[in-house]
C-alpha cells in the first residue's frame, strides 16, 4: 500500500477503533491533519482550545472507557503545551496517544520555526520524554506501522500510560510502501496472572488475620476489578479503605467500606489502616499523601502490619515499604485468584463480626466530626454542605469529575460514590485545569450518564476556554464551580502551618477588595446554561435544572472563604517544611525522625 506517513497513522487509528482525534492544527502537522480529514467519517476531529486540555479530554475518555483517543499538535509550543496533560496521565497511569509535529528530518538543527535546537537538534521532544511511558521519534514514514503497533502495546499493556510519537513534518508527508499490521497480533491478549504460591501465601495471611484491611489504589479502577475486589473483601471480612485514585472502586454504602486513609483522608480510614494486622494493598504506590508522609503509625504501621502488595508494576513492590508477600499481576487477575483461594475456605460471617461493628462505629464518629465542622445554614454555603446537596441531586450512576483544591480533598473525605467507576479524579498529579476538559471526554464516552465536574474557581479558570469546546460539540456536562475567589486551599495551608499573618498571594483581589468576575455570566456568553447561587438550599434545584437543560451547564456556587469554614480539617499528617526561623511551628522537623523513609 502506498501511503503517506499521515495516512498510515490515520488508518491505524481507525483500525484501533479510535473514535476521536483531539487537537489544534499548525504548520507542524498539516499532512497529518489532512490524512485525518480523509478519515473524518470514521474518526471525528475535535478542536479544543489548548493542547493540554486536548490531553485531559482524551484522558477523561480513557478513564471512562479504557479506550484511548489520539491527541495531535503542531511543532514547538503546540507540542510542549501537552506537558501538563501528559504528566497527569503518566502519574495516574492512563493511556493517551499524543502525536506531535517535529522539525523535518533533513532540517534538524537549522532553526525552523518553533524548533528548539541550541543544545541538541530538534530537541522539543526531549522536554516531553520524562512525562510519558514511551516516546518514539519517527525518522522515516515506513517505520510508522511498527511504531504505531508498539505505541498501542505500550499504552495498553502492563501499567498503562501515555505515549508520544514525534512526527517530523516531512515524515508525515512522505510516501512509503507499507503493510499495516493487525494491532491485536502485536500485543498480549491476557493480563498478567499472579504466581499461585504467592496467592496461596496471601490467602493464608488474610484468613488468619483479625483486622484485615484492603487498601485500594487506582490500579483497581484501571483494571475494572470492582467485582473481584468485593469478593475478596467479603471472603476475607476485610475493611476496604482507599487512596485518592482508588475512590469509587467500592460502594460507599457497603458495611465493609472504611473511607479514605492518608493525609487528606478520614479518621475512620486512618484508624483502620494503621491498626490492621494484615493489609492487602492493590494497585497503589504508597505516595506520600496516602502514607501520611511515611510517619510511622499515622497511616500505616509496617512491618508490625503484614503487607501484601499486589501491583502490575514490579517496581512498586517494596519501593516504600517492606512486604510480607509481593504479587506482580494485573489487579483484576490478582484479586480474582485471591478471591478463589479465599472462597475455598470456611465463609466468614463478616456481617455479624465485632470488626464490622467497629467499622460502623468509626464511620459514625467520622460523620459526627464532619457535622461538627459543618453549618448547613451558612451563606455563602460551605463546600461540605454543597457536596451533600449535590450528592442528593444526583443519581447513583452519575459520573463525577474533580481535580484539585478544597473540593478534591473534601470529595475524598465526604462524598460517597456508590457505583464502580463513577469517580474520575487526578489523584496523583492533582492538576488544576483537569476537570472541565476531562469531563467533556467522560461525557463523550458515556453519553448515557449524567457527568458532573466539581471544581474550584482557580482550577476552572485554568481551562475555562474549553466551555467553547463543550458548546461547539454539544456535550451536556454540568460544571459546579465552588467560587471562593482565590486559591483558598493554599491560603488554608498557609494559615494552618504558618499562621494567618503569613497568608500571601492566594486571594484574588483588586485594590484590596475581593475580586471575581461573575463566572456564570462568562459561561452564559460561551453559550452554556448557567446560574449563580450562594445558599445550600439552592443547590439541588440548580443541579436538577442544569441537568435538565441538556446543554453544557455551569452552576456557580459562591462558597465560604473565611477560615476555617473553607474546608474540613485534615486529620492525617503531611510533611510541609516550615521556614527554619519559625521554631515553635516546626513540628515536621521532629516528625522527620518518625518517618519510615
Ligand atoms: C496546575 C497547578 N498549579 C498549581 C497547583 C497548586 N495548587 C493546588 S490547589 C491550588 C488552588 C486551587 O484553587 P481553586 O481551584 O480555586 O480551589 P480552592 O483552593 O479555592 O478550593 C493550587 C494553586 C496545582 N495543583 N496545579
Amino acid at each position: 500500500m502506498q501511503l503517506t506517513g499521515g495516512q498510515i497513522i490515520a488508518k491505524m487509528l481507525v483500525r484501533a477503533g479510535v473514535p476521536h482525534a483531539v487537537g489544534i492544527p499548525g504548520h507542524g502537522c498539516l499532512a497529518l491533519v489532512d490524512a485525518l480529514r480523509e478519515q473524518s467519517d470514521r474518526i471525528s476531529i475535535i478542536q479544543p482550545l489548548h493542547e493540554s486540555a486536548a490531553i485531559h479530554l482524551a484522558d477523561g475518555y480513557y478513564r471512562a472507557t479504557g479506550q484511548p483517543l489520539a491527541a495531535f499538535t503542531s511543532i514547538g509550543p503546540g507540542a510542549l503545551n501537552t506537558a501538563i496533560g501528559l504528566a497527569t496521565a503518566y502519574v495516574d497511569s492512563t493511556a493517551v496517544l499524543a502525536l506531535t509535529g517535529e522539525t523535518h528530518v533533513h532540517m534538524f538543527g537549522v532553526g525552523v520555526l518553533q524548533e528548539v535546537e541550541r543544545r541538541s537538534d530538534a530537541a522539543n521532544w526531549r522536554a516531553l520524554e520524562p512525562l510519558c511511558k514511551r516516546h518514539f521519534l519517527a525518522l522515516q514514514a515506513r517505520q510508522l506501522p511498527r511504531i504505531m503497533a508498539r505505541a498501542f502495546n505500550q499504552m495498553l499493556t502492563g501499567r498503562p500510560g501515555p505515549v508520544v510519537i514525534g512526527l517530523p513534518m516531512d515524515v508525515q508527508a512522505a510516501v512509503a510502501d507499507v503493510e499495516l499490521p493487525a494491532l491485536e497480533s502485536r500485543r498480549a491478549q491476557a493480563a498478567a496472572a499472579p504466581d499461585a504460591q504467592a496467592v496461596q501465601e496471601a490467602a493464608d495471611l488474610l484468613r488468619a488475620a483479625k483486622r484485615p484491611v484492603i487498601l485500594v489504589g487506582g490500579g483497581v479502577v484501571r483494571a475494572r476489578a470492582f467485582d473481584e475486589l468485593r469478593r475478596v473483601a467479603e471472603a476475607a471480612g476485610a475493611a476496604v479503605v482507599n487512596t485518592m485514585m482508588g475512590l469509587g472502586a467500592f460502594p460507599a454504602d457497603h458495611p465493609l467500606y472504611g473511607w479514605a486513609t492518608g493525609s487528606k483522608g478520614t479518621s475512620c480510614g486512618l484508624q483502620l489502616a494503621r491498626t490492621a494486622d494484615v493489609l492487602l494493598a492493590v494497585g497503589c504506590r504508597f505516595a506520600d499523601e496516602t502514607a501520611c508522609s511515611y510517619r510511622h503509625g499515622t497511616a500505616f504501621a509496617f512491618p508490625e502490619t503484614r503487607l501484601i502488595h499486589l501491583d502490575i508494576d514490579p517496581h512498586e513492590i517494596g519501593k516504600n515499604y517492606p512486604t510480607a508477600v509481593g504479587i506482580v499481576a494485573d489487579a483484576r487477575a490478582g484479586l480474582a485468584a485471591l478471591a478463589q483461594a479465599l472462597e475455598e475456605g470456611e465463609p466468614r460471617d463478616w456481617a455479624h463480626s465485632d470488626y464490622c461493628a467497629e467499622i460502623a462505629r468509626l464511620k459514625v464518629e467520622w460523620e459526627e466530626f464532619l457535622a461538627q465542622h459543618r453549618d448547613d445554614g451558612r451563606e455563602p454555603v460551605m463546600i461540605s454542605t454543597m457536596l451533600r446537596r449535590i450528592r442528593a441531586a444526583l443519581p447513583r450512576e452519575a459520573v463525577v469529575v474533580h481535580s484539585s483544591g478544597n473540593t478534591q480533598a473534601q470529595m475524598l473525605q465526604e462524598f460517597p460514590f456508590y457505583e464502580p467507576g463513577t469517580c474520575i479524579t487526578t489523584g496523583g498529579f492533582s492538576t488544576m485545569g483537569f476537570t472541565l476538559p476531562a469531563a467533556i471526554g467522560v461525557k463523550l464516552a458515556r453519553p448515557d450518564r449524567p457527568v458532573v465536574g466539581i471544581v474550584g474557581d482557580g482550577d476552572f479558570l485554568m481551562h475555562i476556554q474549553e466551555l467553547s469546546t463543550a458548546v461547539r460539540y454539544g456535550v451536556p456536562i454540568v460544571i459546579v464551580v465552588a467560587n471562593n475567589q482565590g486559591w483558598i486551599s493554599i491560603r488554608d495551608l498557609q494559615t494552618a502551618v504558618l499562621g494567618e499573618e503569613h497568608v500571601c498571594a492566594t486571594d484574588f483581589e483588586r485594590a484590596g477588595e475581593v475580586y471575581s468576575p461573575k463566572l456564570a455570566d462568562i459561561a452564559g456568553d460561551f453559550g452554556c446554561w448557567s446560574c449563580h447561587i450562594s445558599r445550600g438550599d439552592q443547590v439541588e434545584d440548580a443541579i436538577s435544572r442544569a441537568l435538565a437543560s441538556d446543554r453544557p451547564a455551569v452552576v456557580e456556587v459562591m462558597v465560604a472563604r473565611d477560615w476555617p469554614d473553607t474546608g474540613t480539617p485534615a486529620v492525617g499528617w503531611w510533611d510541609v517544611p516550615i521556614p527554619g526561623h519559625m521554631e515553635g511551628r516546626r513540628a515536621y522537623e521532629e516528625a522527620i525522625g518518625e518517618e519510615d523513609v
